[in-house]
This record gives structure tokens, sequence and C-alpha cells, in this order.
């Protein structure tokens, strides 16, 4: 069973969170699934069974009780799929000072960096890359864990990490305006 250890770790994180912030809004950042066709099969890949294009499983469904931002991989299973379900999530959210979006809508150029899209807010989130990564005005800071980063006049570019390598999320308070990174 190749999705217990992601079952695993994702009820890991929501345990985490509610017990380090249990009134906190629960947001996605997608890529919730994992498409099993490839970038370029998926090309030429229409009507494919969604067995065949994706590893759906209850008892993860079951834990997928918050709203969610859409992914490269939702869009990819839908594509060579059909199946419509996989576009119901939002292609971006916007909360108190801070914009939700994937990052497959940030241009990485071949070194990974990246071109944050013009937004409203001080604060975008981000989820894409399974490495939690922090940006002041477009310039990468080391990520601190564990302590709140008081965001002031500040911009910030904010890659949440991944539940599923390394059990990561943020906790983001929009009345005192601080972001802390999690580990589970
Ligand atoms: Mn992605």
């Amino acid at each position: 069973m190749i999705y217990t250890h992601i079952i695993k770790k994702t009820k890991k994180v929501l345990s985490h969170i509610s017990t380090v912030a249990p009134t906190a809004e629960i947001i996605g950042l997608g890529d919730l699934f994992e498409c099993t066709i490839s970038k370029k099969k998926a090309k030429t890949t229409r009507n494919a069974k969604l067995k065949d294009a994706a590893i759906i499983e209850e008892k993860f469904l079951d834990l997928l009780t918050f709203p969610s931002i859409i992914g490269n991989q939702e869009e990819r299973i839908a594509l060579v799929t059909g199946d419509q379900r996989f576009l119901q999530y939002e292609l971006e959210k916007n909360i108190d000072h801070a914009t939700l979006i994937h990052g497959h809508q940030i241009d990485w150029d071949e070194s990974f960096q990246p071109t944050f899209p013009p937004i409203k807010t001080p604060l975008l989130f981000f989820g894409h890359s399974h490495e939690a990564a922090i940006y002041a005005d477009g310039i990468r800071q080391k990520v601190p864990y564990n302590i709140p980063l008081a965001i002031g006049q500040r911009s910030y570019q904010i890659n949440v990490g991944a539940v599923v390598d390394n059990k990561e999320w943020c906790l983001y308070d929009s009345d005192a305006m601080t972001v802390t990174f999690m580990h589970a």
C-alpha cells in the first residue's frame, strides 16, 4: 500500500495542527493527489481510467475535510481522465493580508529562481516543490522553524513545505501578523 505512509503523515500533521492551533482554519495548497501519468504522456492521454491516473484511497479522502487550492497534479488528473471533480478547487484564495496559490502559477527559471506574480497582499503562500522556503521581497532566506516571524511592513513569499516528505505546515496568525513554520 503506497498510500499508507501518506495517510499516516497527513494524520500526524492534522493532529499537530489541532494541538497547536485548534481554532485555526485549515487550507490546503494543492497537489493533494499525485498524477501517476507523466507530464509527457499526459499531453496525448485522454479518457484514462481514474485508477490508472492517480491513487485514490477512501481513507485519504476522509481526511480532506478542508478547502484547497488547485495544484498541477489535480489539473493533470482532470486533463487525462476528464474527471471534473479534480477541478473543484480554487485557483487562488485571498484571506486577511495574504494570497494563496499553488507554485505552478509562479515562473521558475532553470535554476529554480522564482518570479512571483503581482499580488495585492503583503503575503503570498504557496506549495509545490517539497521544500519549505521563505523569500523576503523576492530574496530567499533561511527558514525559521517553530519561531513566530513578525511580518511587519515587509512582503514575504512563503512555501509552506510538504506534508508528504517532511510533515511540514505553516501557522499564519492574521491578528498578530506572524507566520510560524512547523514540523509535525
Ligand atoms: Mn505542484
